[in-house]
């Protein structure tokens, strides 16, 4: 049987999972697309081979009878309609990160979810999927170099867009590694602090850049992470944990180190769609086949909002440079394994 996928928010990485979706994931086909651009829309029609189109109706792709399981890929403001809606109509629902953009709304996900006393949402932290990362965790899991005391992340972009602000380099970046490396480190968040400094020439008066953000698990493990999102070199995804035993470095995907001019240089990659290439491909084969089960097995809506939760101490912090600390309380049983 062929999972039939309504996927909403035509953008850049809904024309990526609209592709994915059409040619390397197995056993799945983008039926109905939506944008509130009818351009975007048609758009992805088209890269679908042929989708029904939808123009600014979240409630008809959702309801549509051919319509199966829900992709959404709308900017993070904008998900909790078409997750909640999913959720209405007992469809799964895979939705970029972040789940939503606070904790309160993603709260009402969760409760939302749990009503129906099935596991319908999967949150898009990819990460979880990426090789590298899950070459470190096994390291990790090992036992062979200790307990992790301390991380030093940097997540860099070459460049964003203007409507980009302060507390999106929290909720739409920083995200990534609020997920991944609570999940890498197995313990859950305590606090949390941003430290804010020189800004680059290359921002604009919306948008603090870089920021340094700390955030301390239960257990003690202190992640430092760097977030440069107008870097302009490059997109630079870095993670190196330091245990008791040794220390562990993630490996980046491989360039040629290339003699030429009087130069020895090696490229840095420029782009997420590159980066995470094969975690997105992993993803979506998952939740393919886990949506025809009727099952999740990726981060879940309560992974979805614990992150949030952490994400909201983080921008609290940027306004008041504090430390802030993490109330995440009991993960109920549904959630349980
Ligand atoms: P984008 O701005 O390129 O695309 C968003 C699209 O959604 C646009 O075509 C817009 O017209 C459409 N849209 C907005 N509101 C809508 C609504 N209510 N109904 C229907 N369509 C609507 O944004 P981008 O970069 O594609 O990001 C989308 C989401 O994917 C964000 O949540 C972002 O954080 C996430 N993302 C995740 C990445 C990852 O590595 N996992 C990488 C890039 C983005
Ligand atoms: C974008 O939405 C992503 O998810 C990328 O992975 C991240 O690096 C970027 O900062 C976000 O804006």
């Amino acid at each position: 049987m062929e999972l039939k996928i309504g996927l909403i928010g035509c953008g850049a990485i809904g024309r990526e999972h609209i592709k994915r979706l059409s040619g390397k994931v197995q056993g799945c086909k983008v039926v109905a697309v939506c944008d509130v651009f009818e351009e975007g829309a048609k758009k992805g029609a088209e890269l679908a081979g042929g989708a029904k189109v939808y123009v600014n109706d979240v409630a008809g792709i959702v309801n549509d009878p051919e319509v199966d399981a829900v992709v959404v890929t709308t900017p993070g403001f904008a998900h909790k309609e078409a997750v909640m809606a999913a959720i209405k109509a007992g469809k799964p629902v895979f939705t970029e990160k972040p789940m939503t953009t606070t904790a309160a709304d993603s709260k009402e996900i969760v409760e939302a979810e749990m009503a129906t006393g099935k596991h319908l949402v999967q949150v898009g932290f990819m990460r979880r999927y990426d090789k590298g990362y899950q070459q470190v965790k096994a390291l990790l899991d090992s036992g062979d170099f200790g307990k992790p005391l301390l991380c030093k992340c940097t997540h860099r972009n070459p460049e964003v867009g203007t409507d980009y602000n302060t507390p999106m380099a929290v909720h739409d970046t920083a995200i990534h590694e609020i997920d991944c490396m609570h999940w890498l480190v197995d313990d859950e968040w305590d606090s949390v602090q941003v430290i804010l400094g020189a800004d680059t020439k290359y921002t604009h008066p919306a948008l603090r850049d870089p920021q340094v953000m700390v955030m301390r698990t239960k257990k003690g493990v202190t992640i430092m992470l760097e977030v440069f999102v107008n870097c302009k070199f490059g997109y630079d995804i870095n993670c190196e944990v330091v245990c008791e035993d040794g220390v562990i470095h993630m490996p980046s995907p491989a360039f040629p180190t290339v003699r030429k001019d009087g130069n020895l240089s090696t490229p840095i990659e420029q782009s997420w769609i590159n980066r995470f290439i094969d975690s997105y491909d992993v993803e979506l084969q998952n939740w393919v086949d886990c949506a025809k089960k009727g099952v999740v097995e990726g981060p879940t809506a309560w992974d979805g909002y614990t992150a949030n939760l952490t994400a909201d101490a983080l921008v609290k912090s940027q306004e008041t440079g504090e430390i802030v600390k993490v109330e995440s309380g009991e993960k109920p049983a549904f959630y349980q394994n």
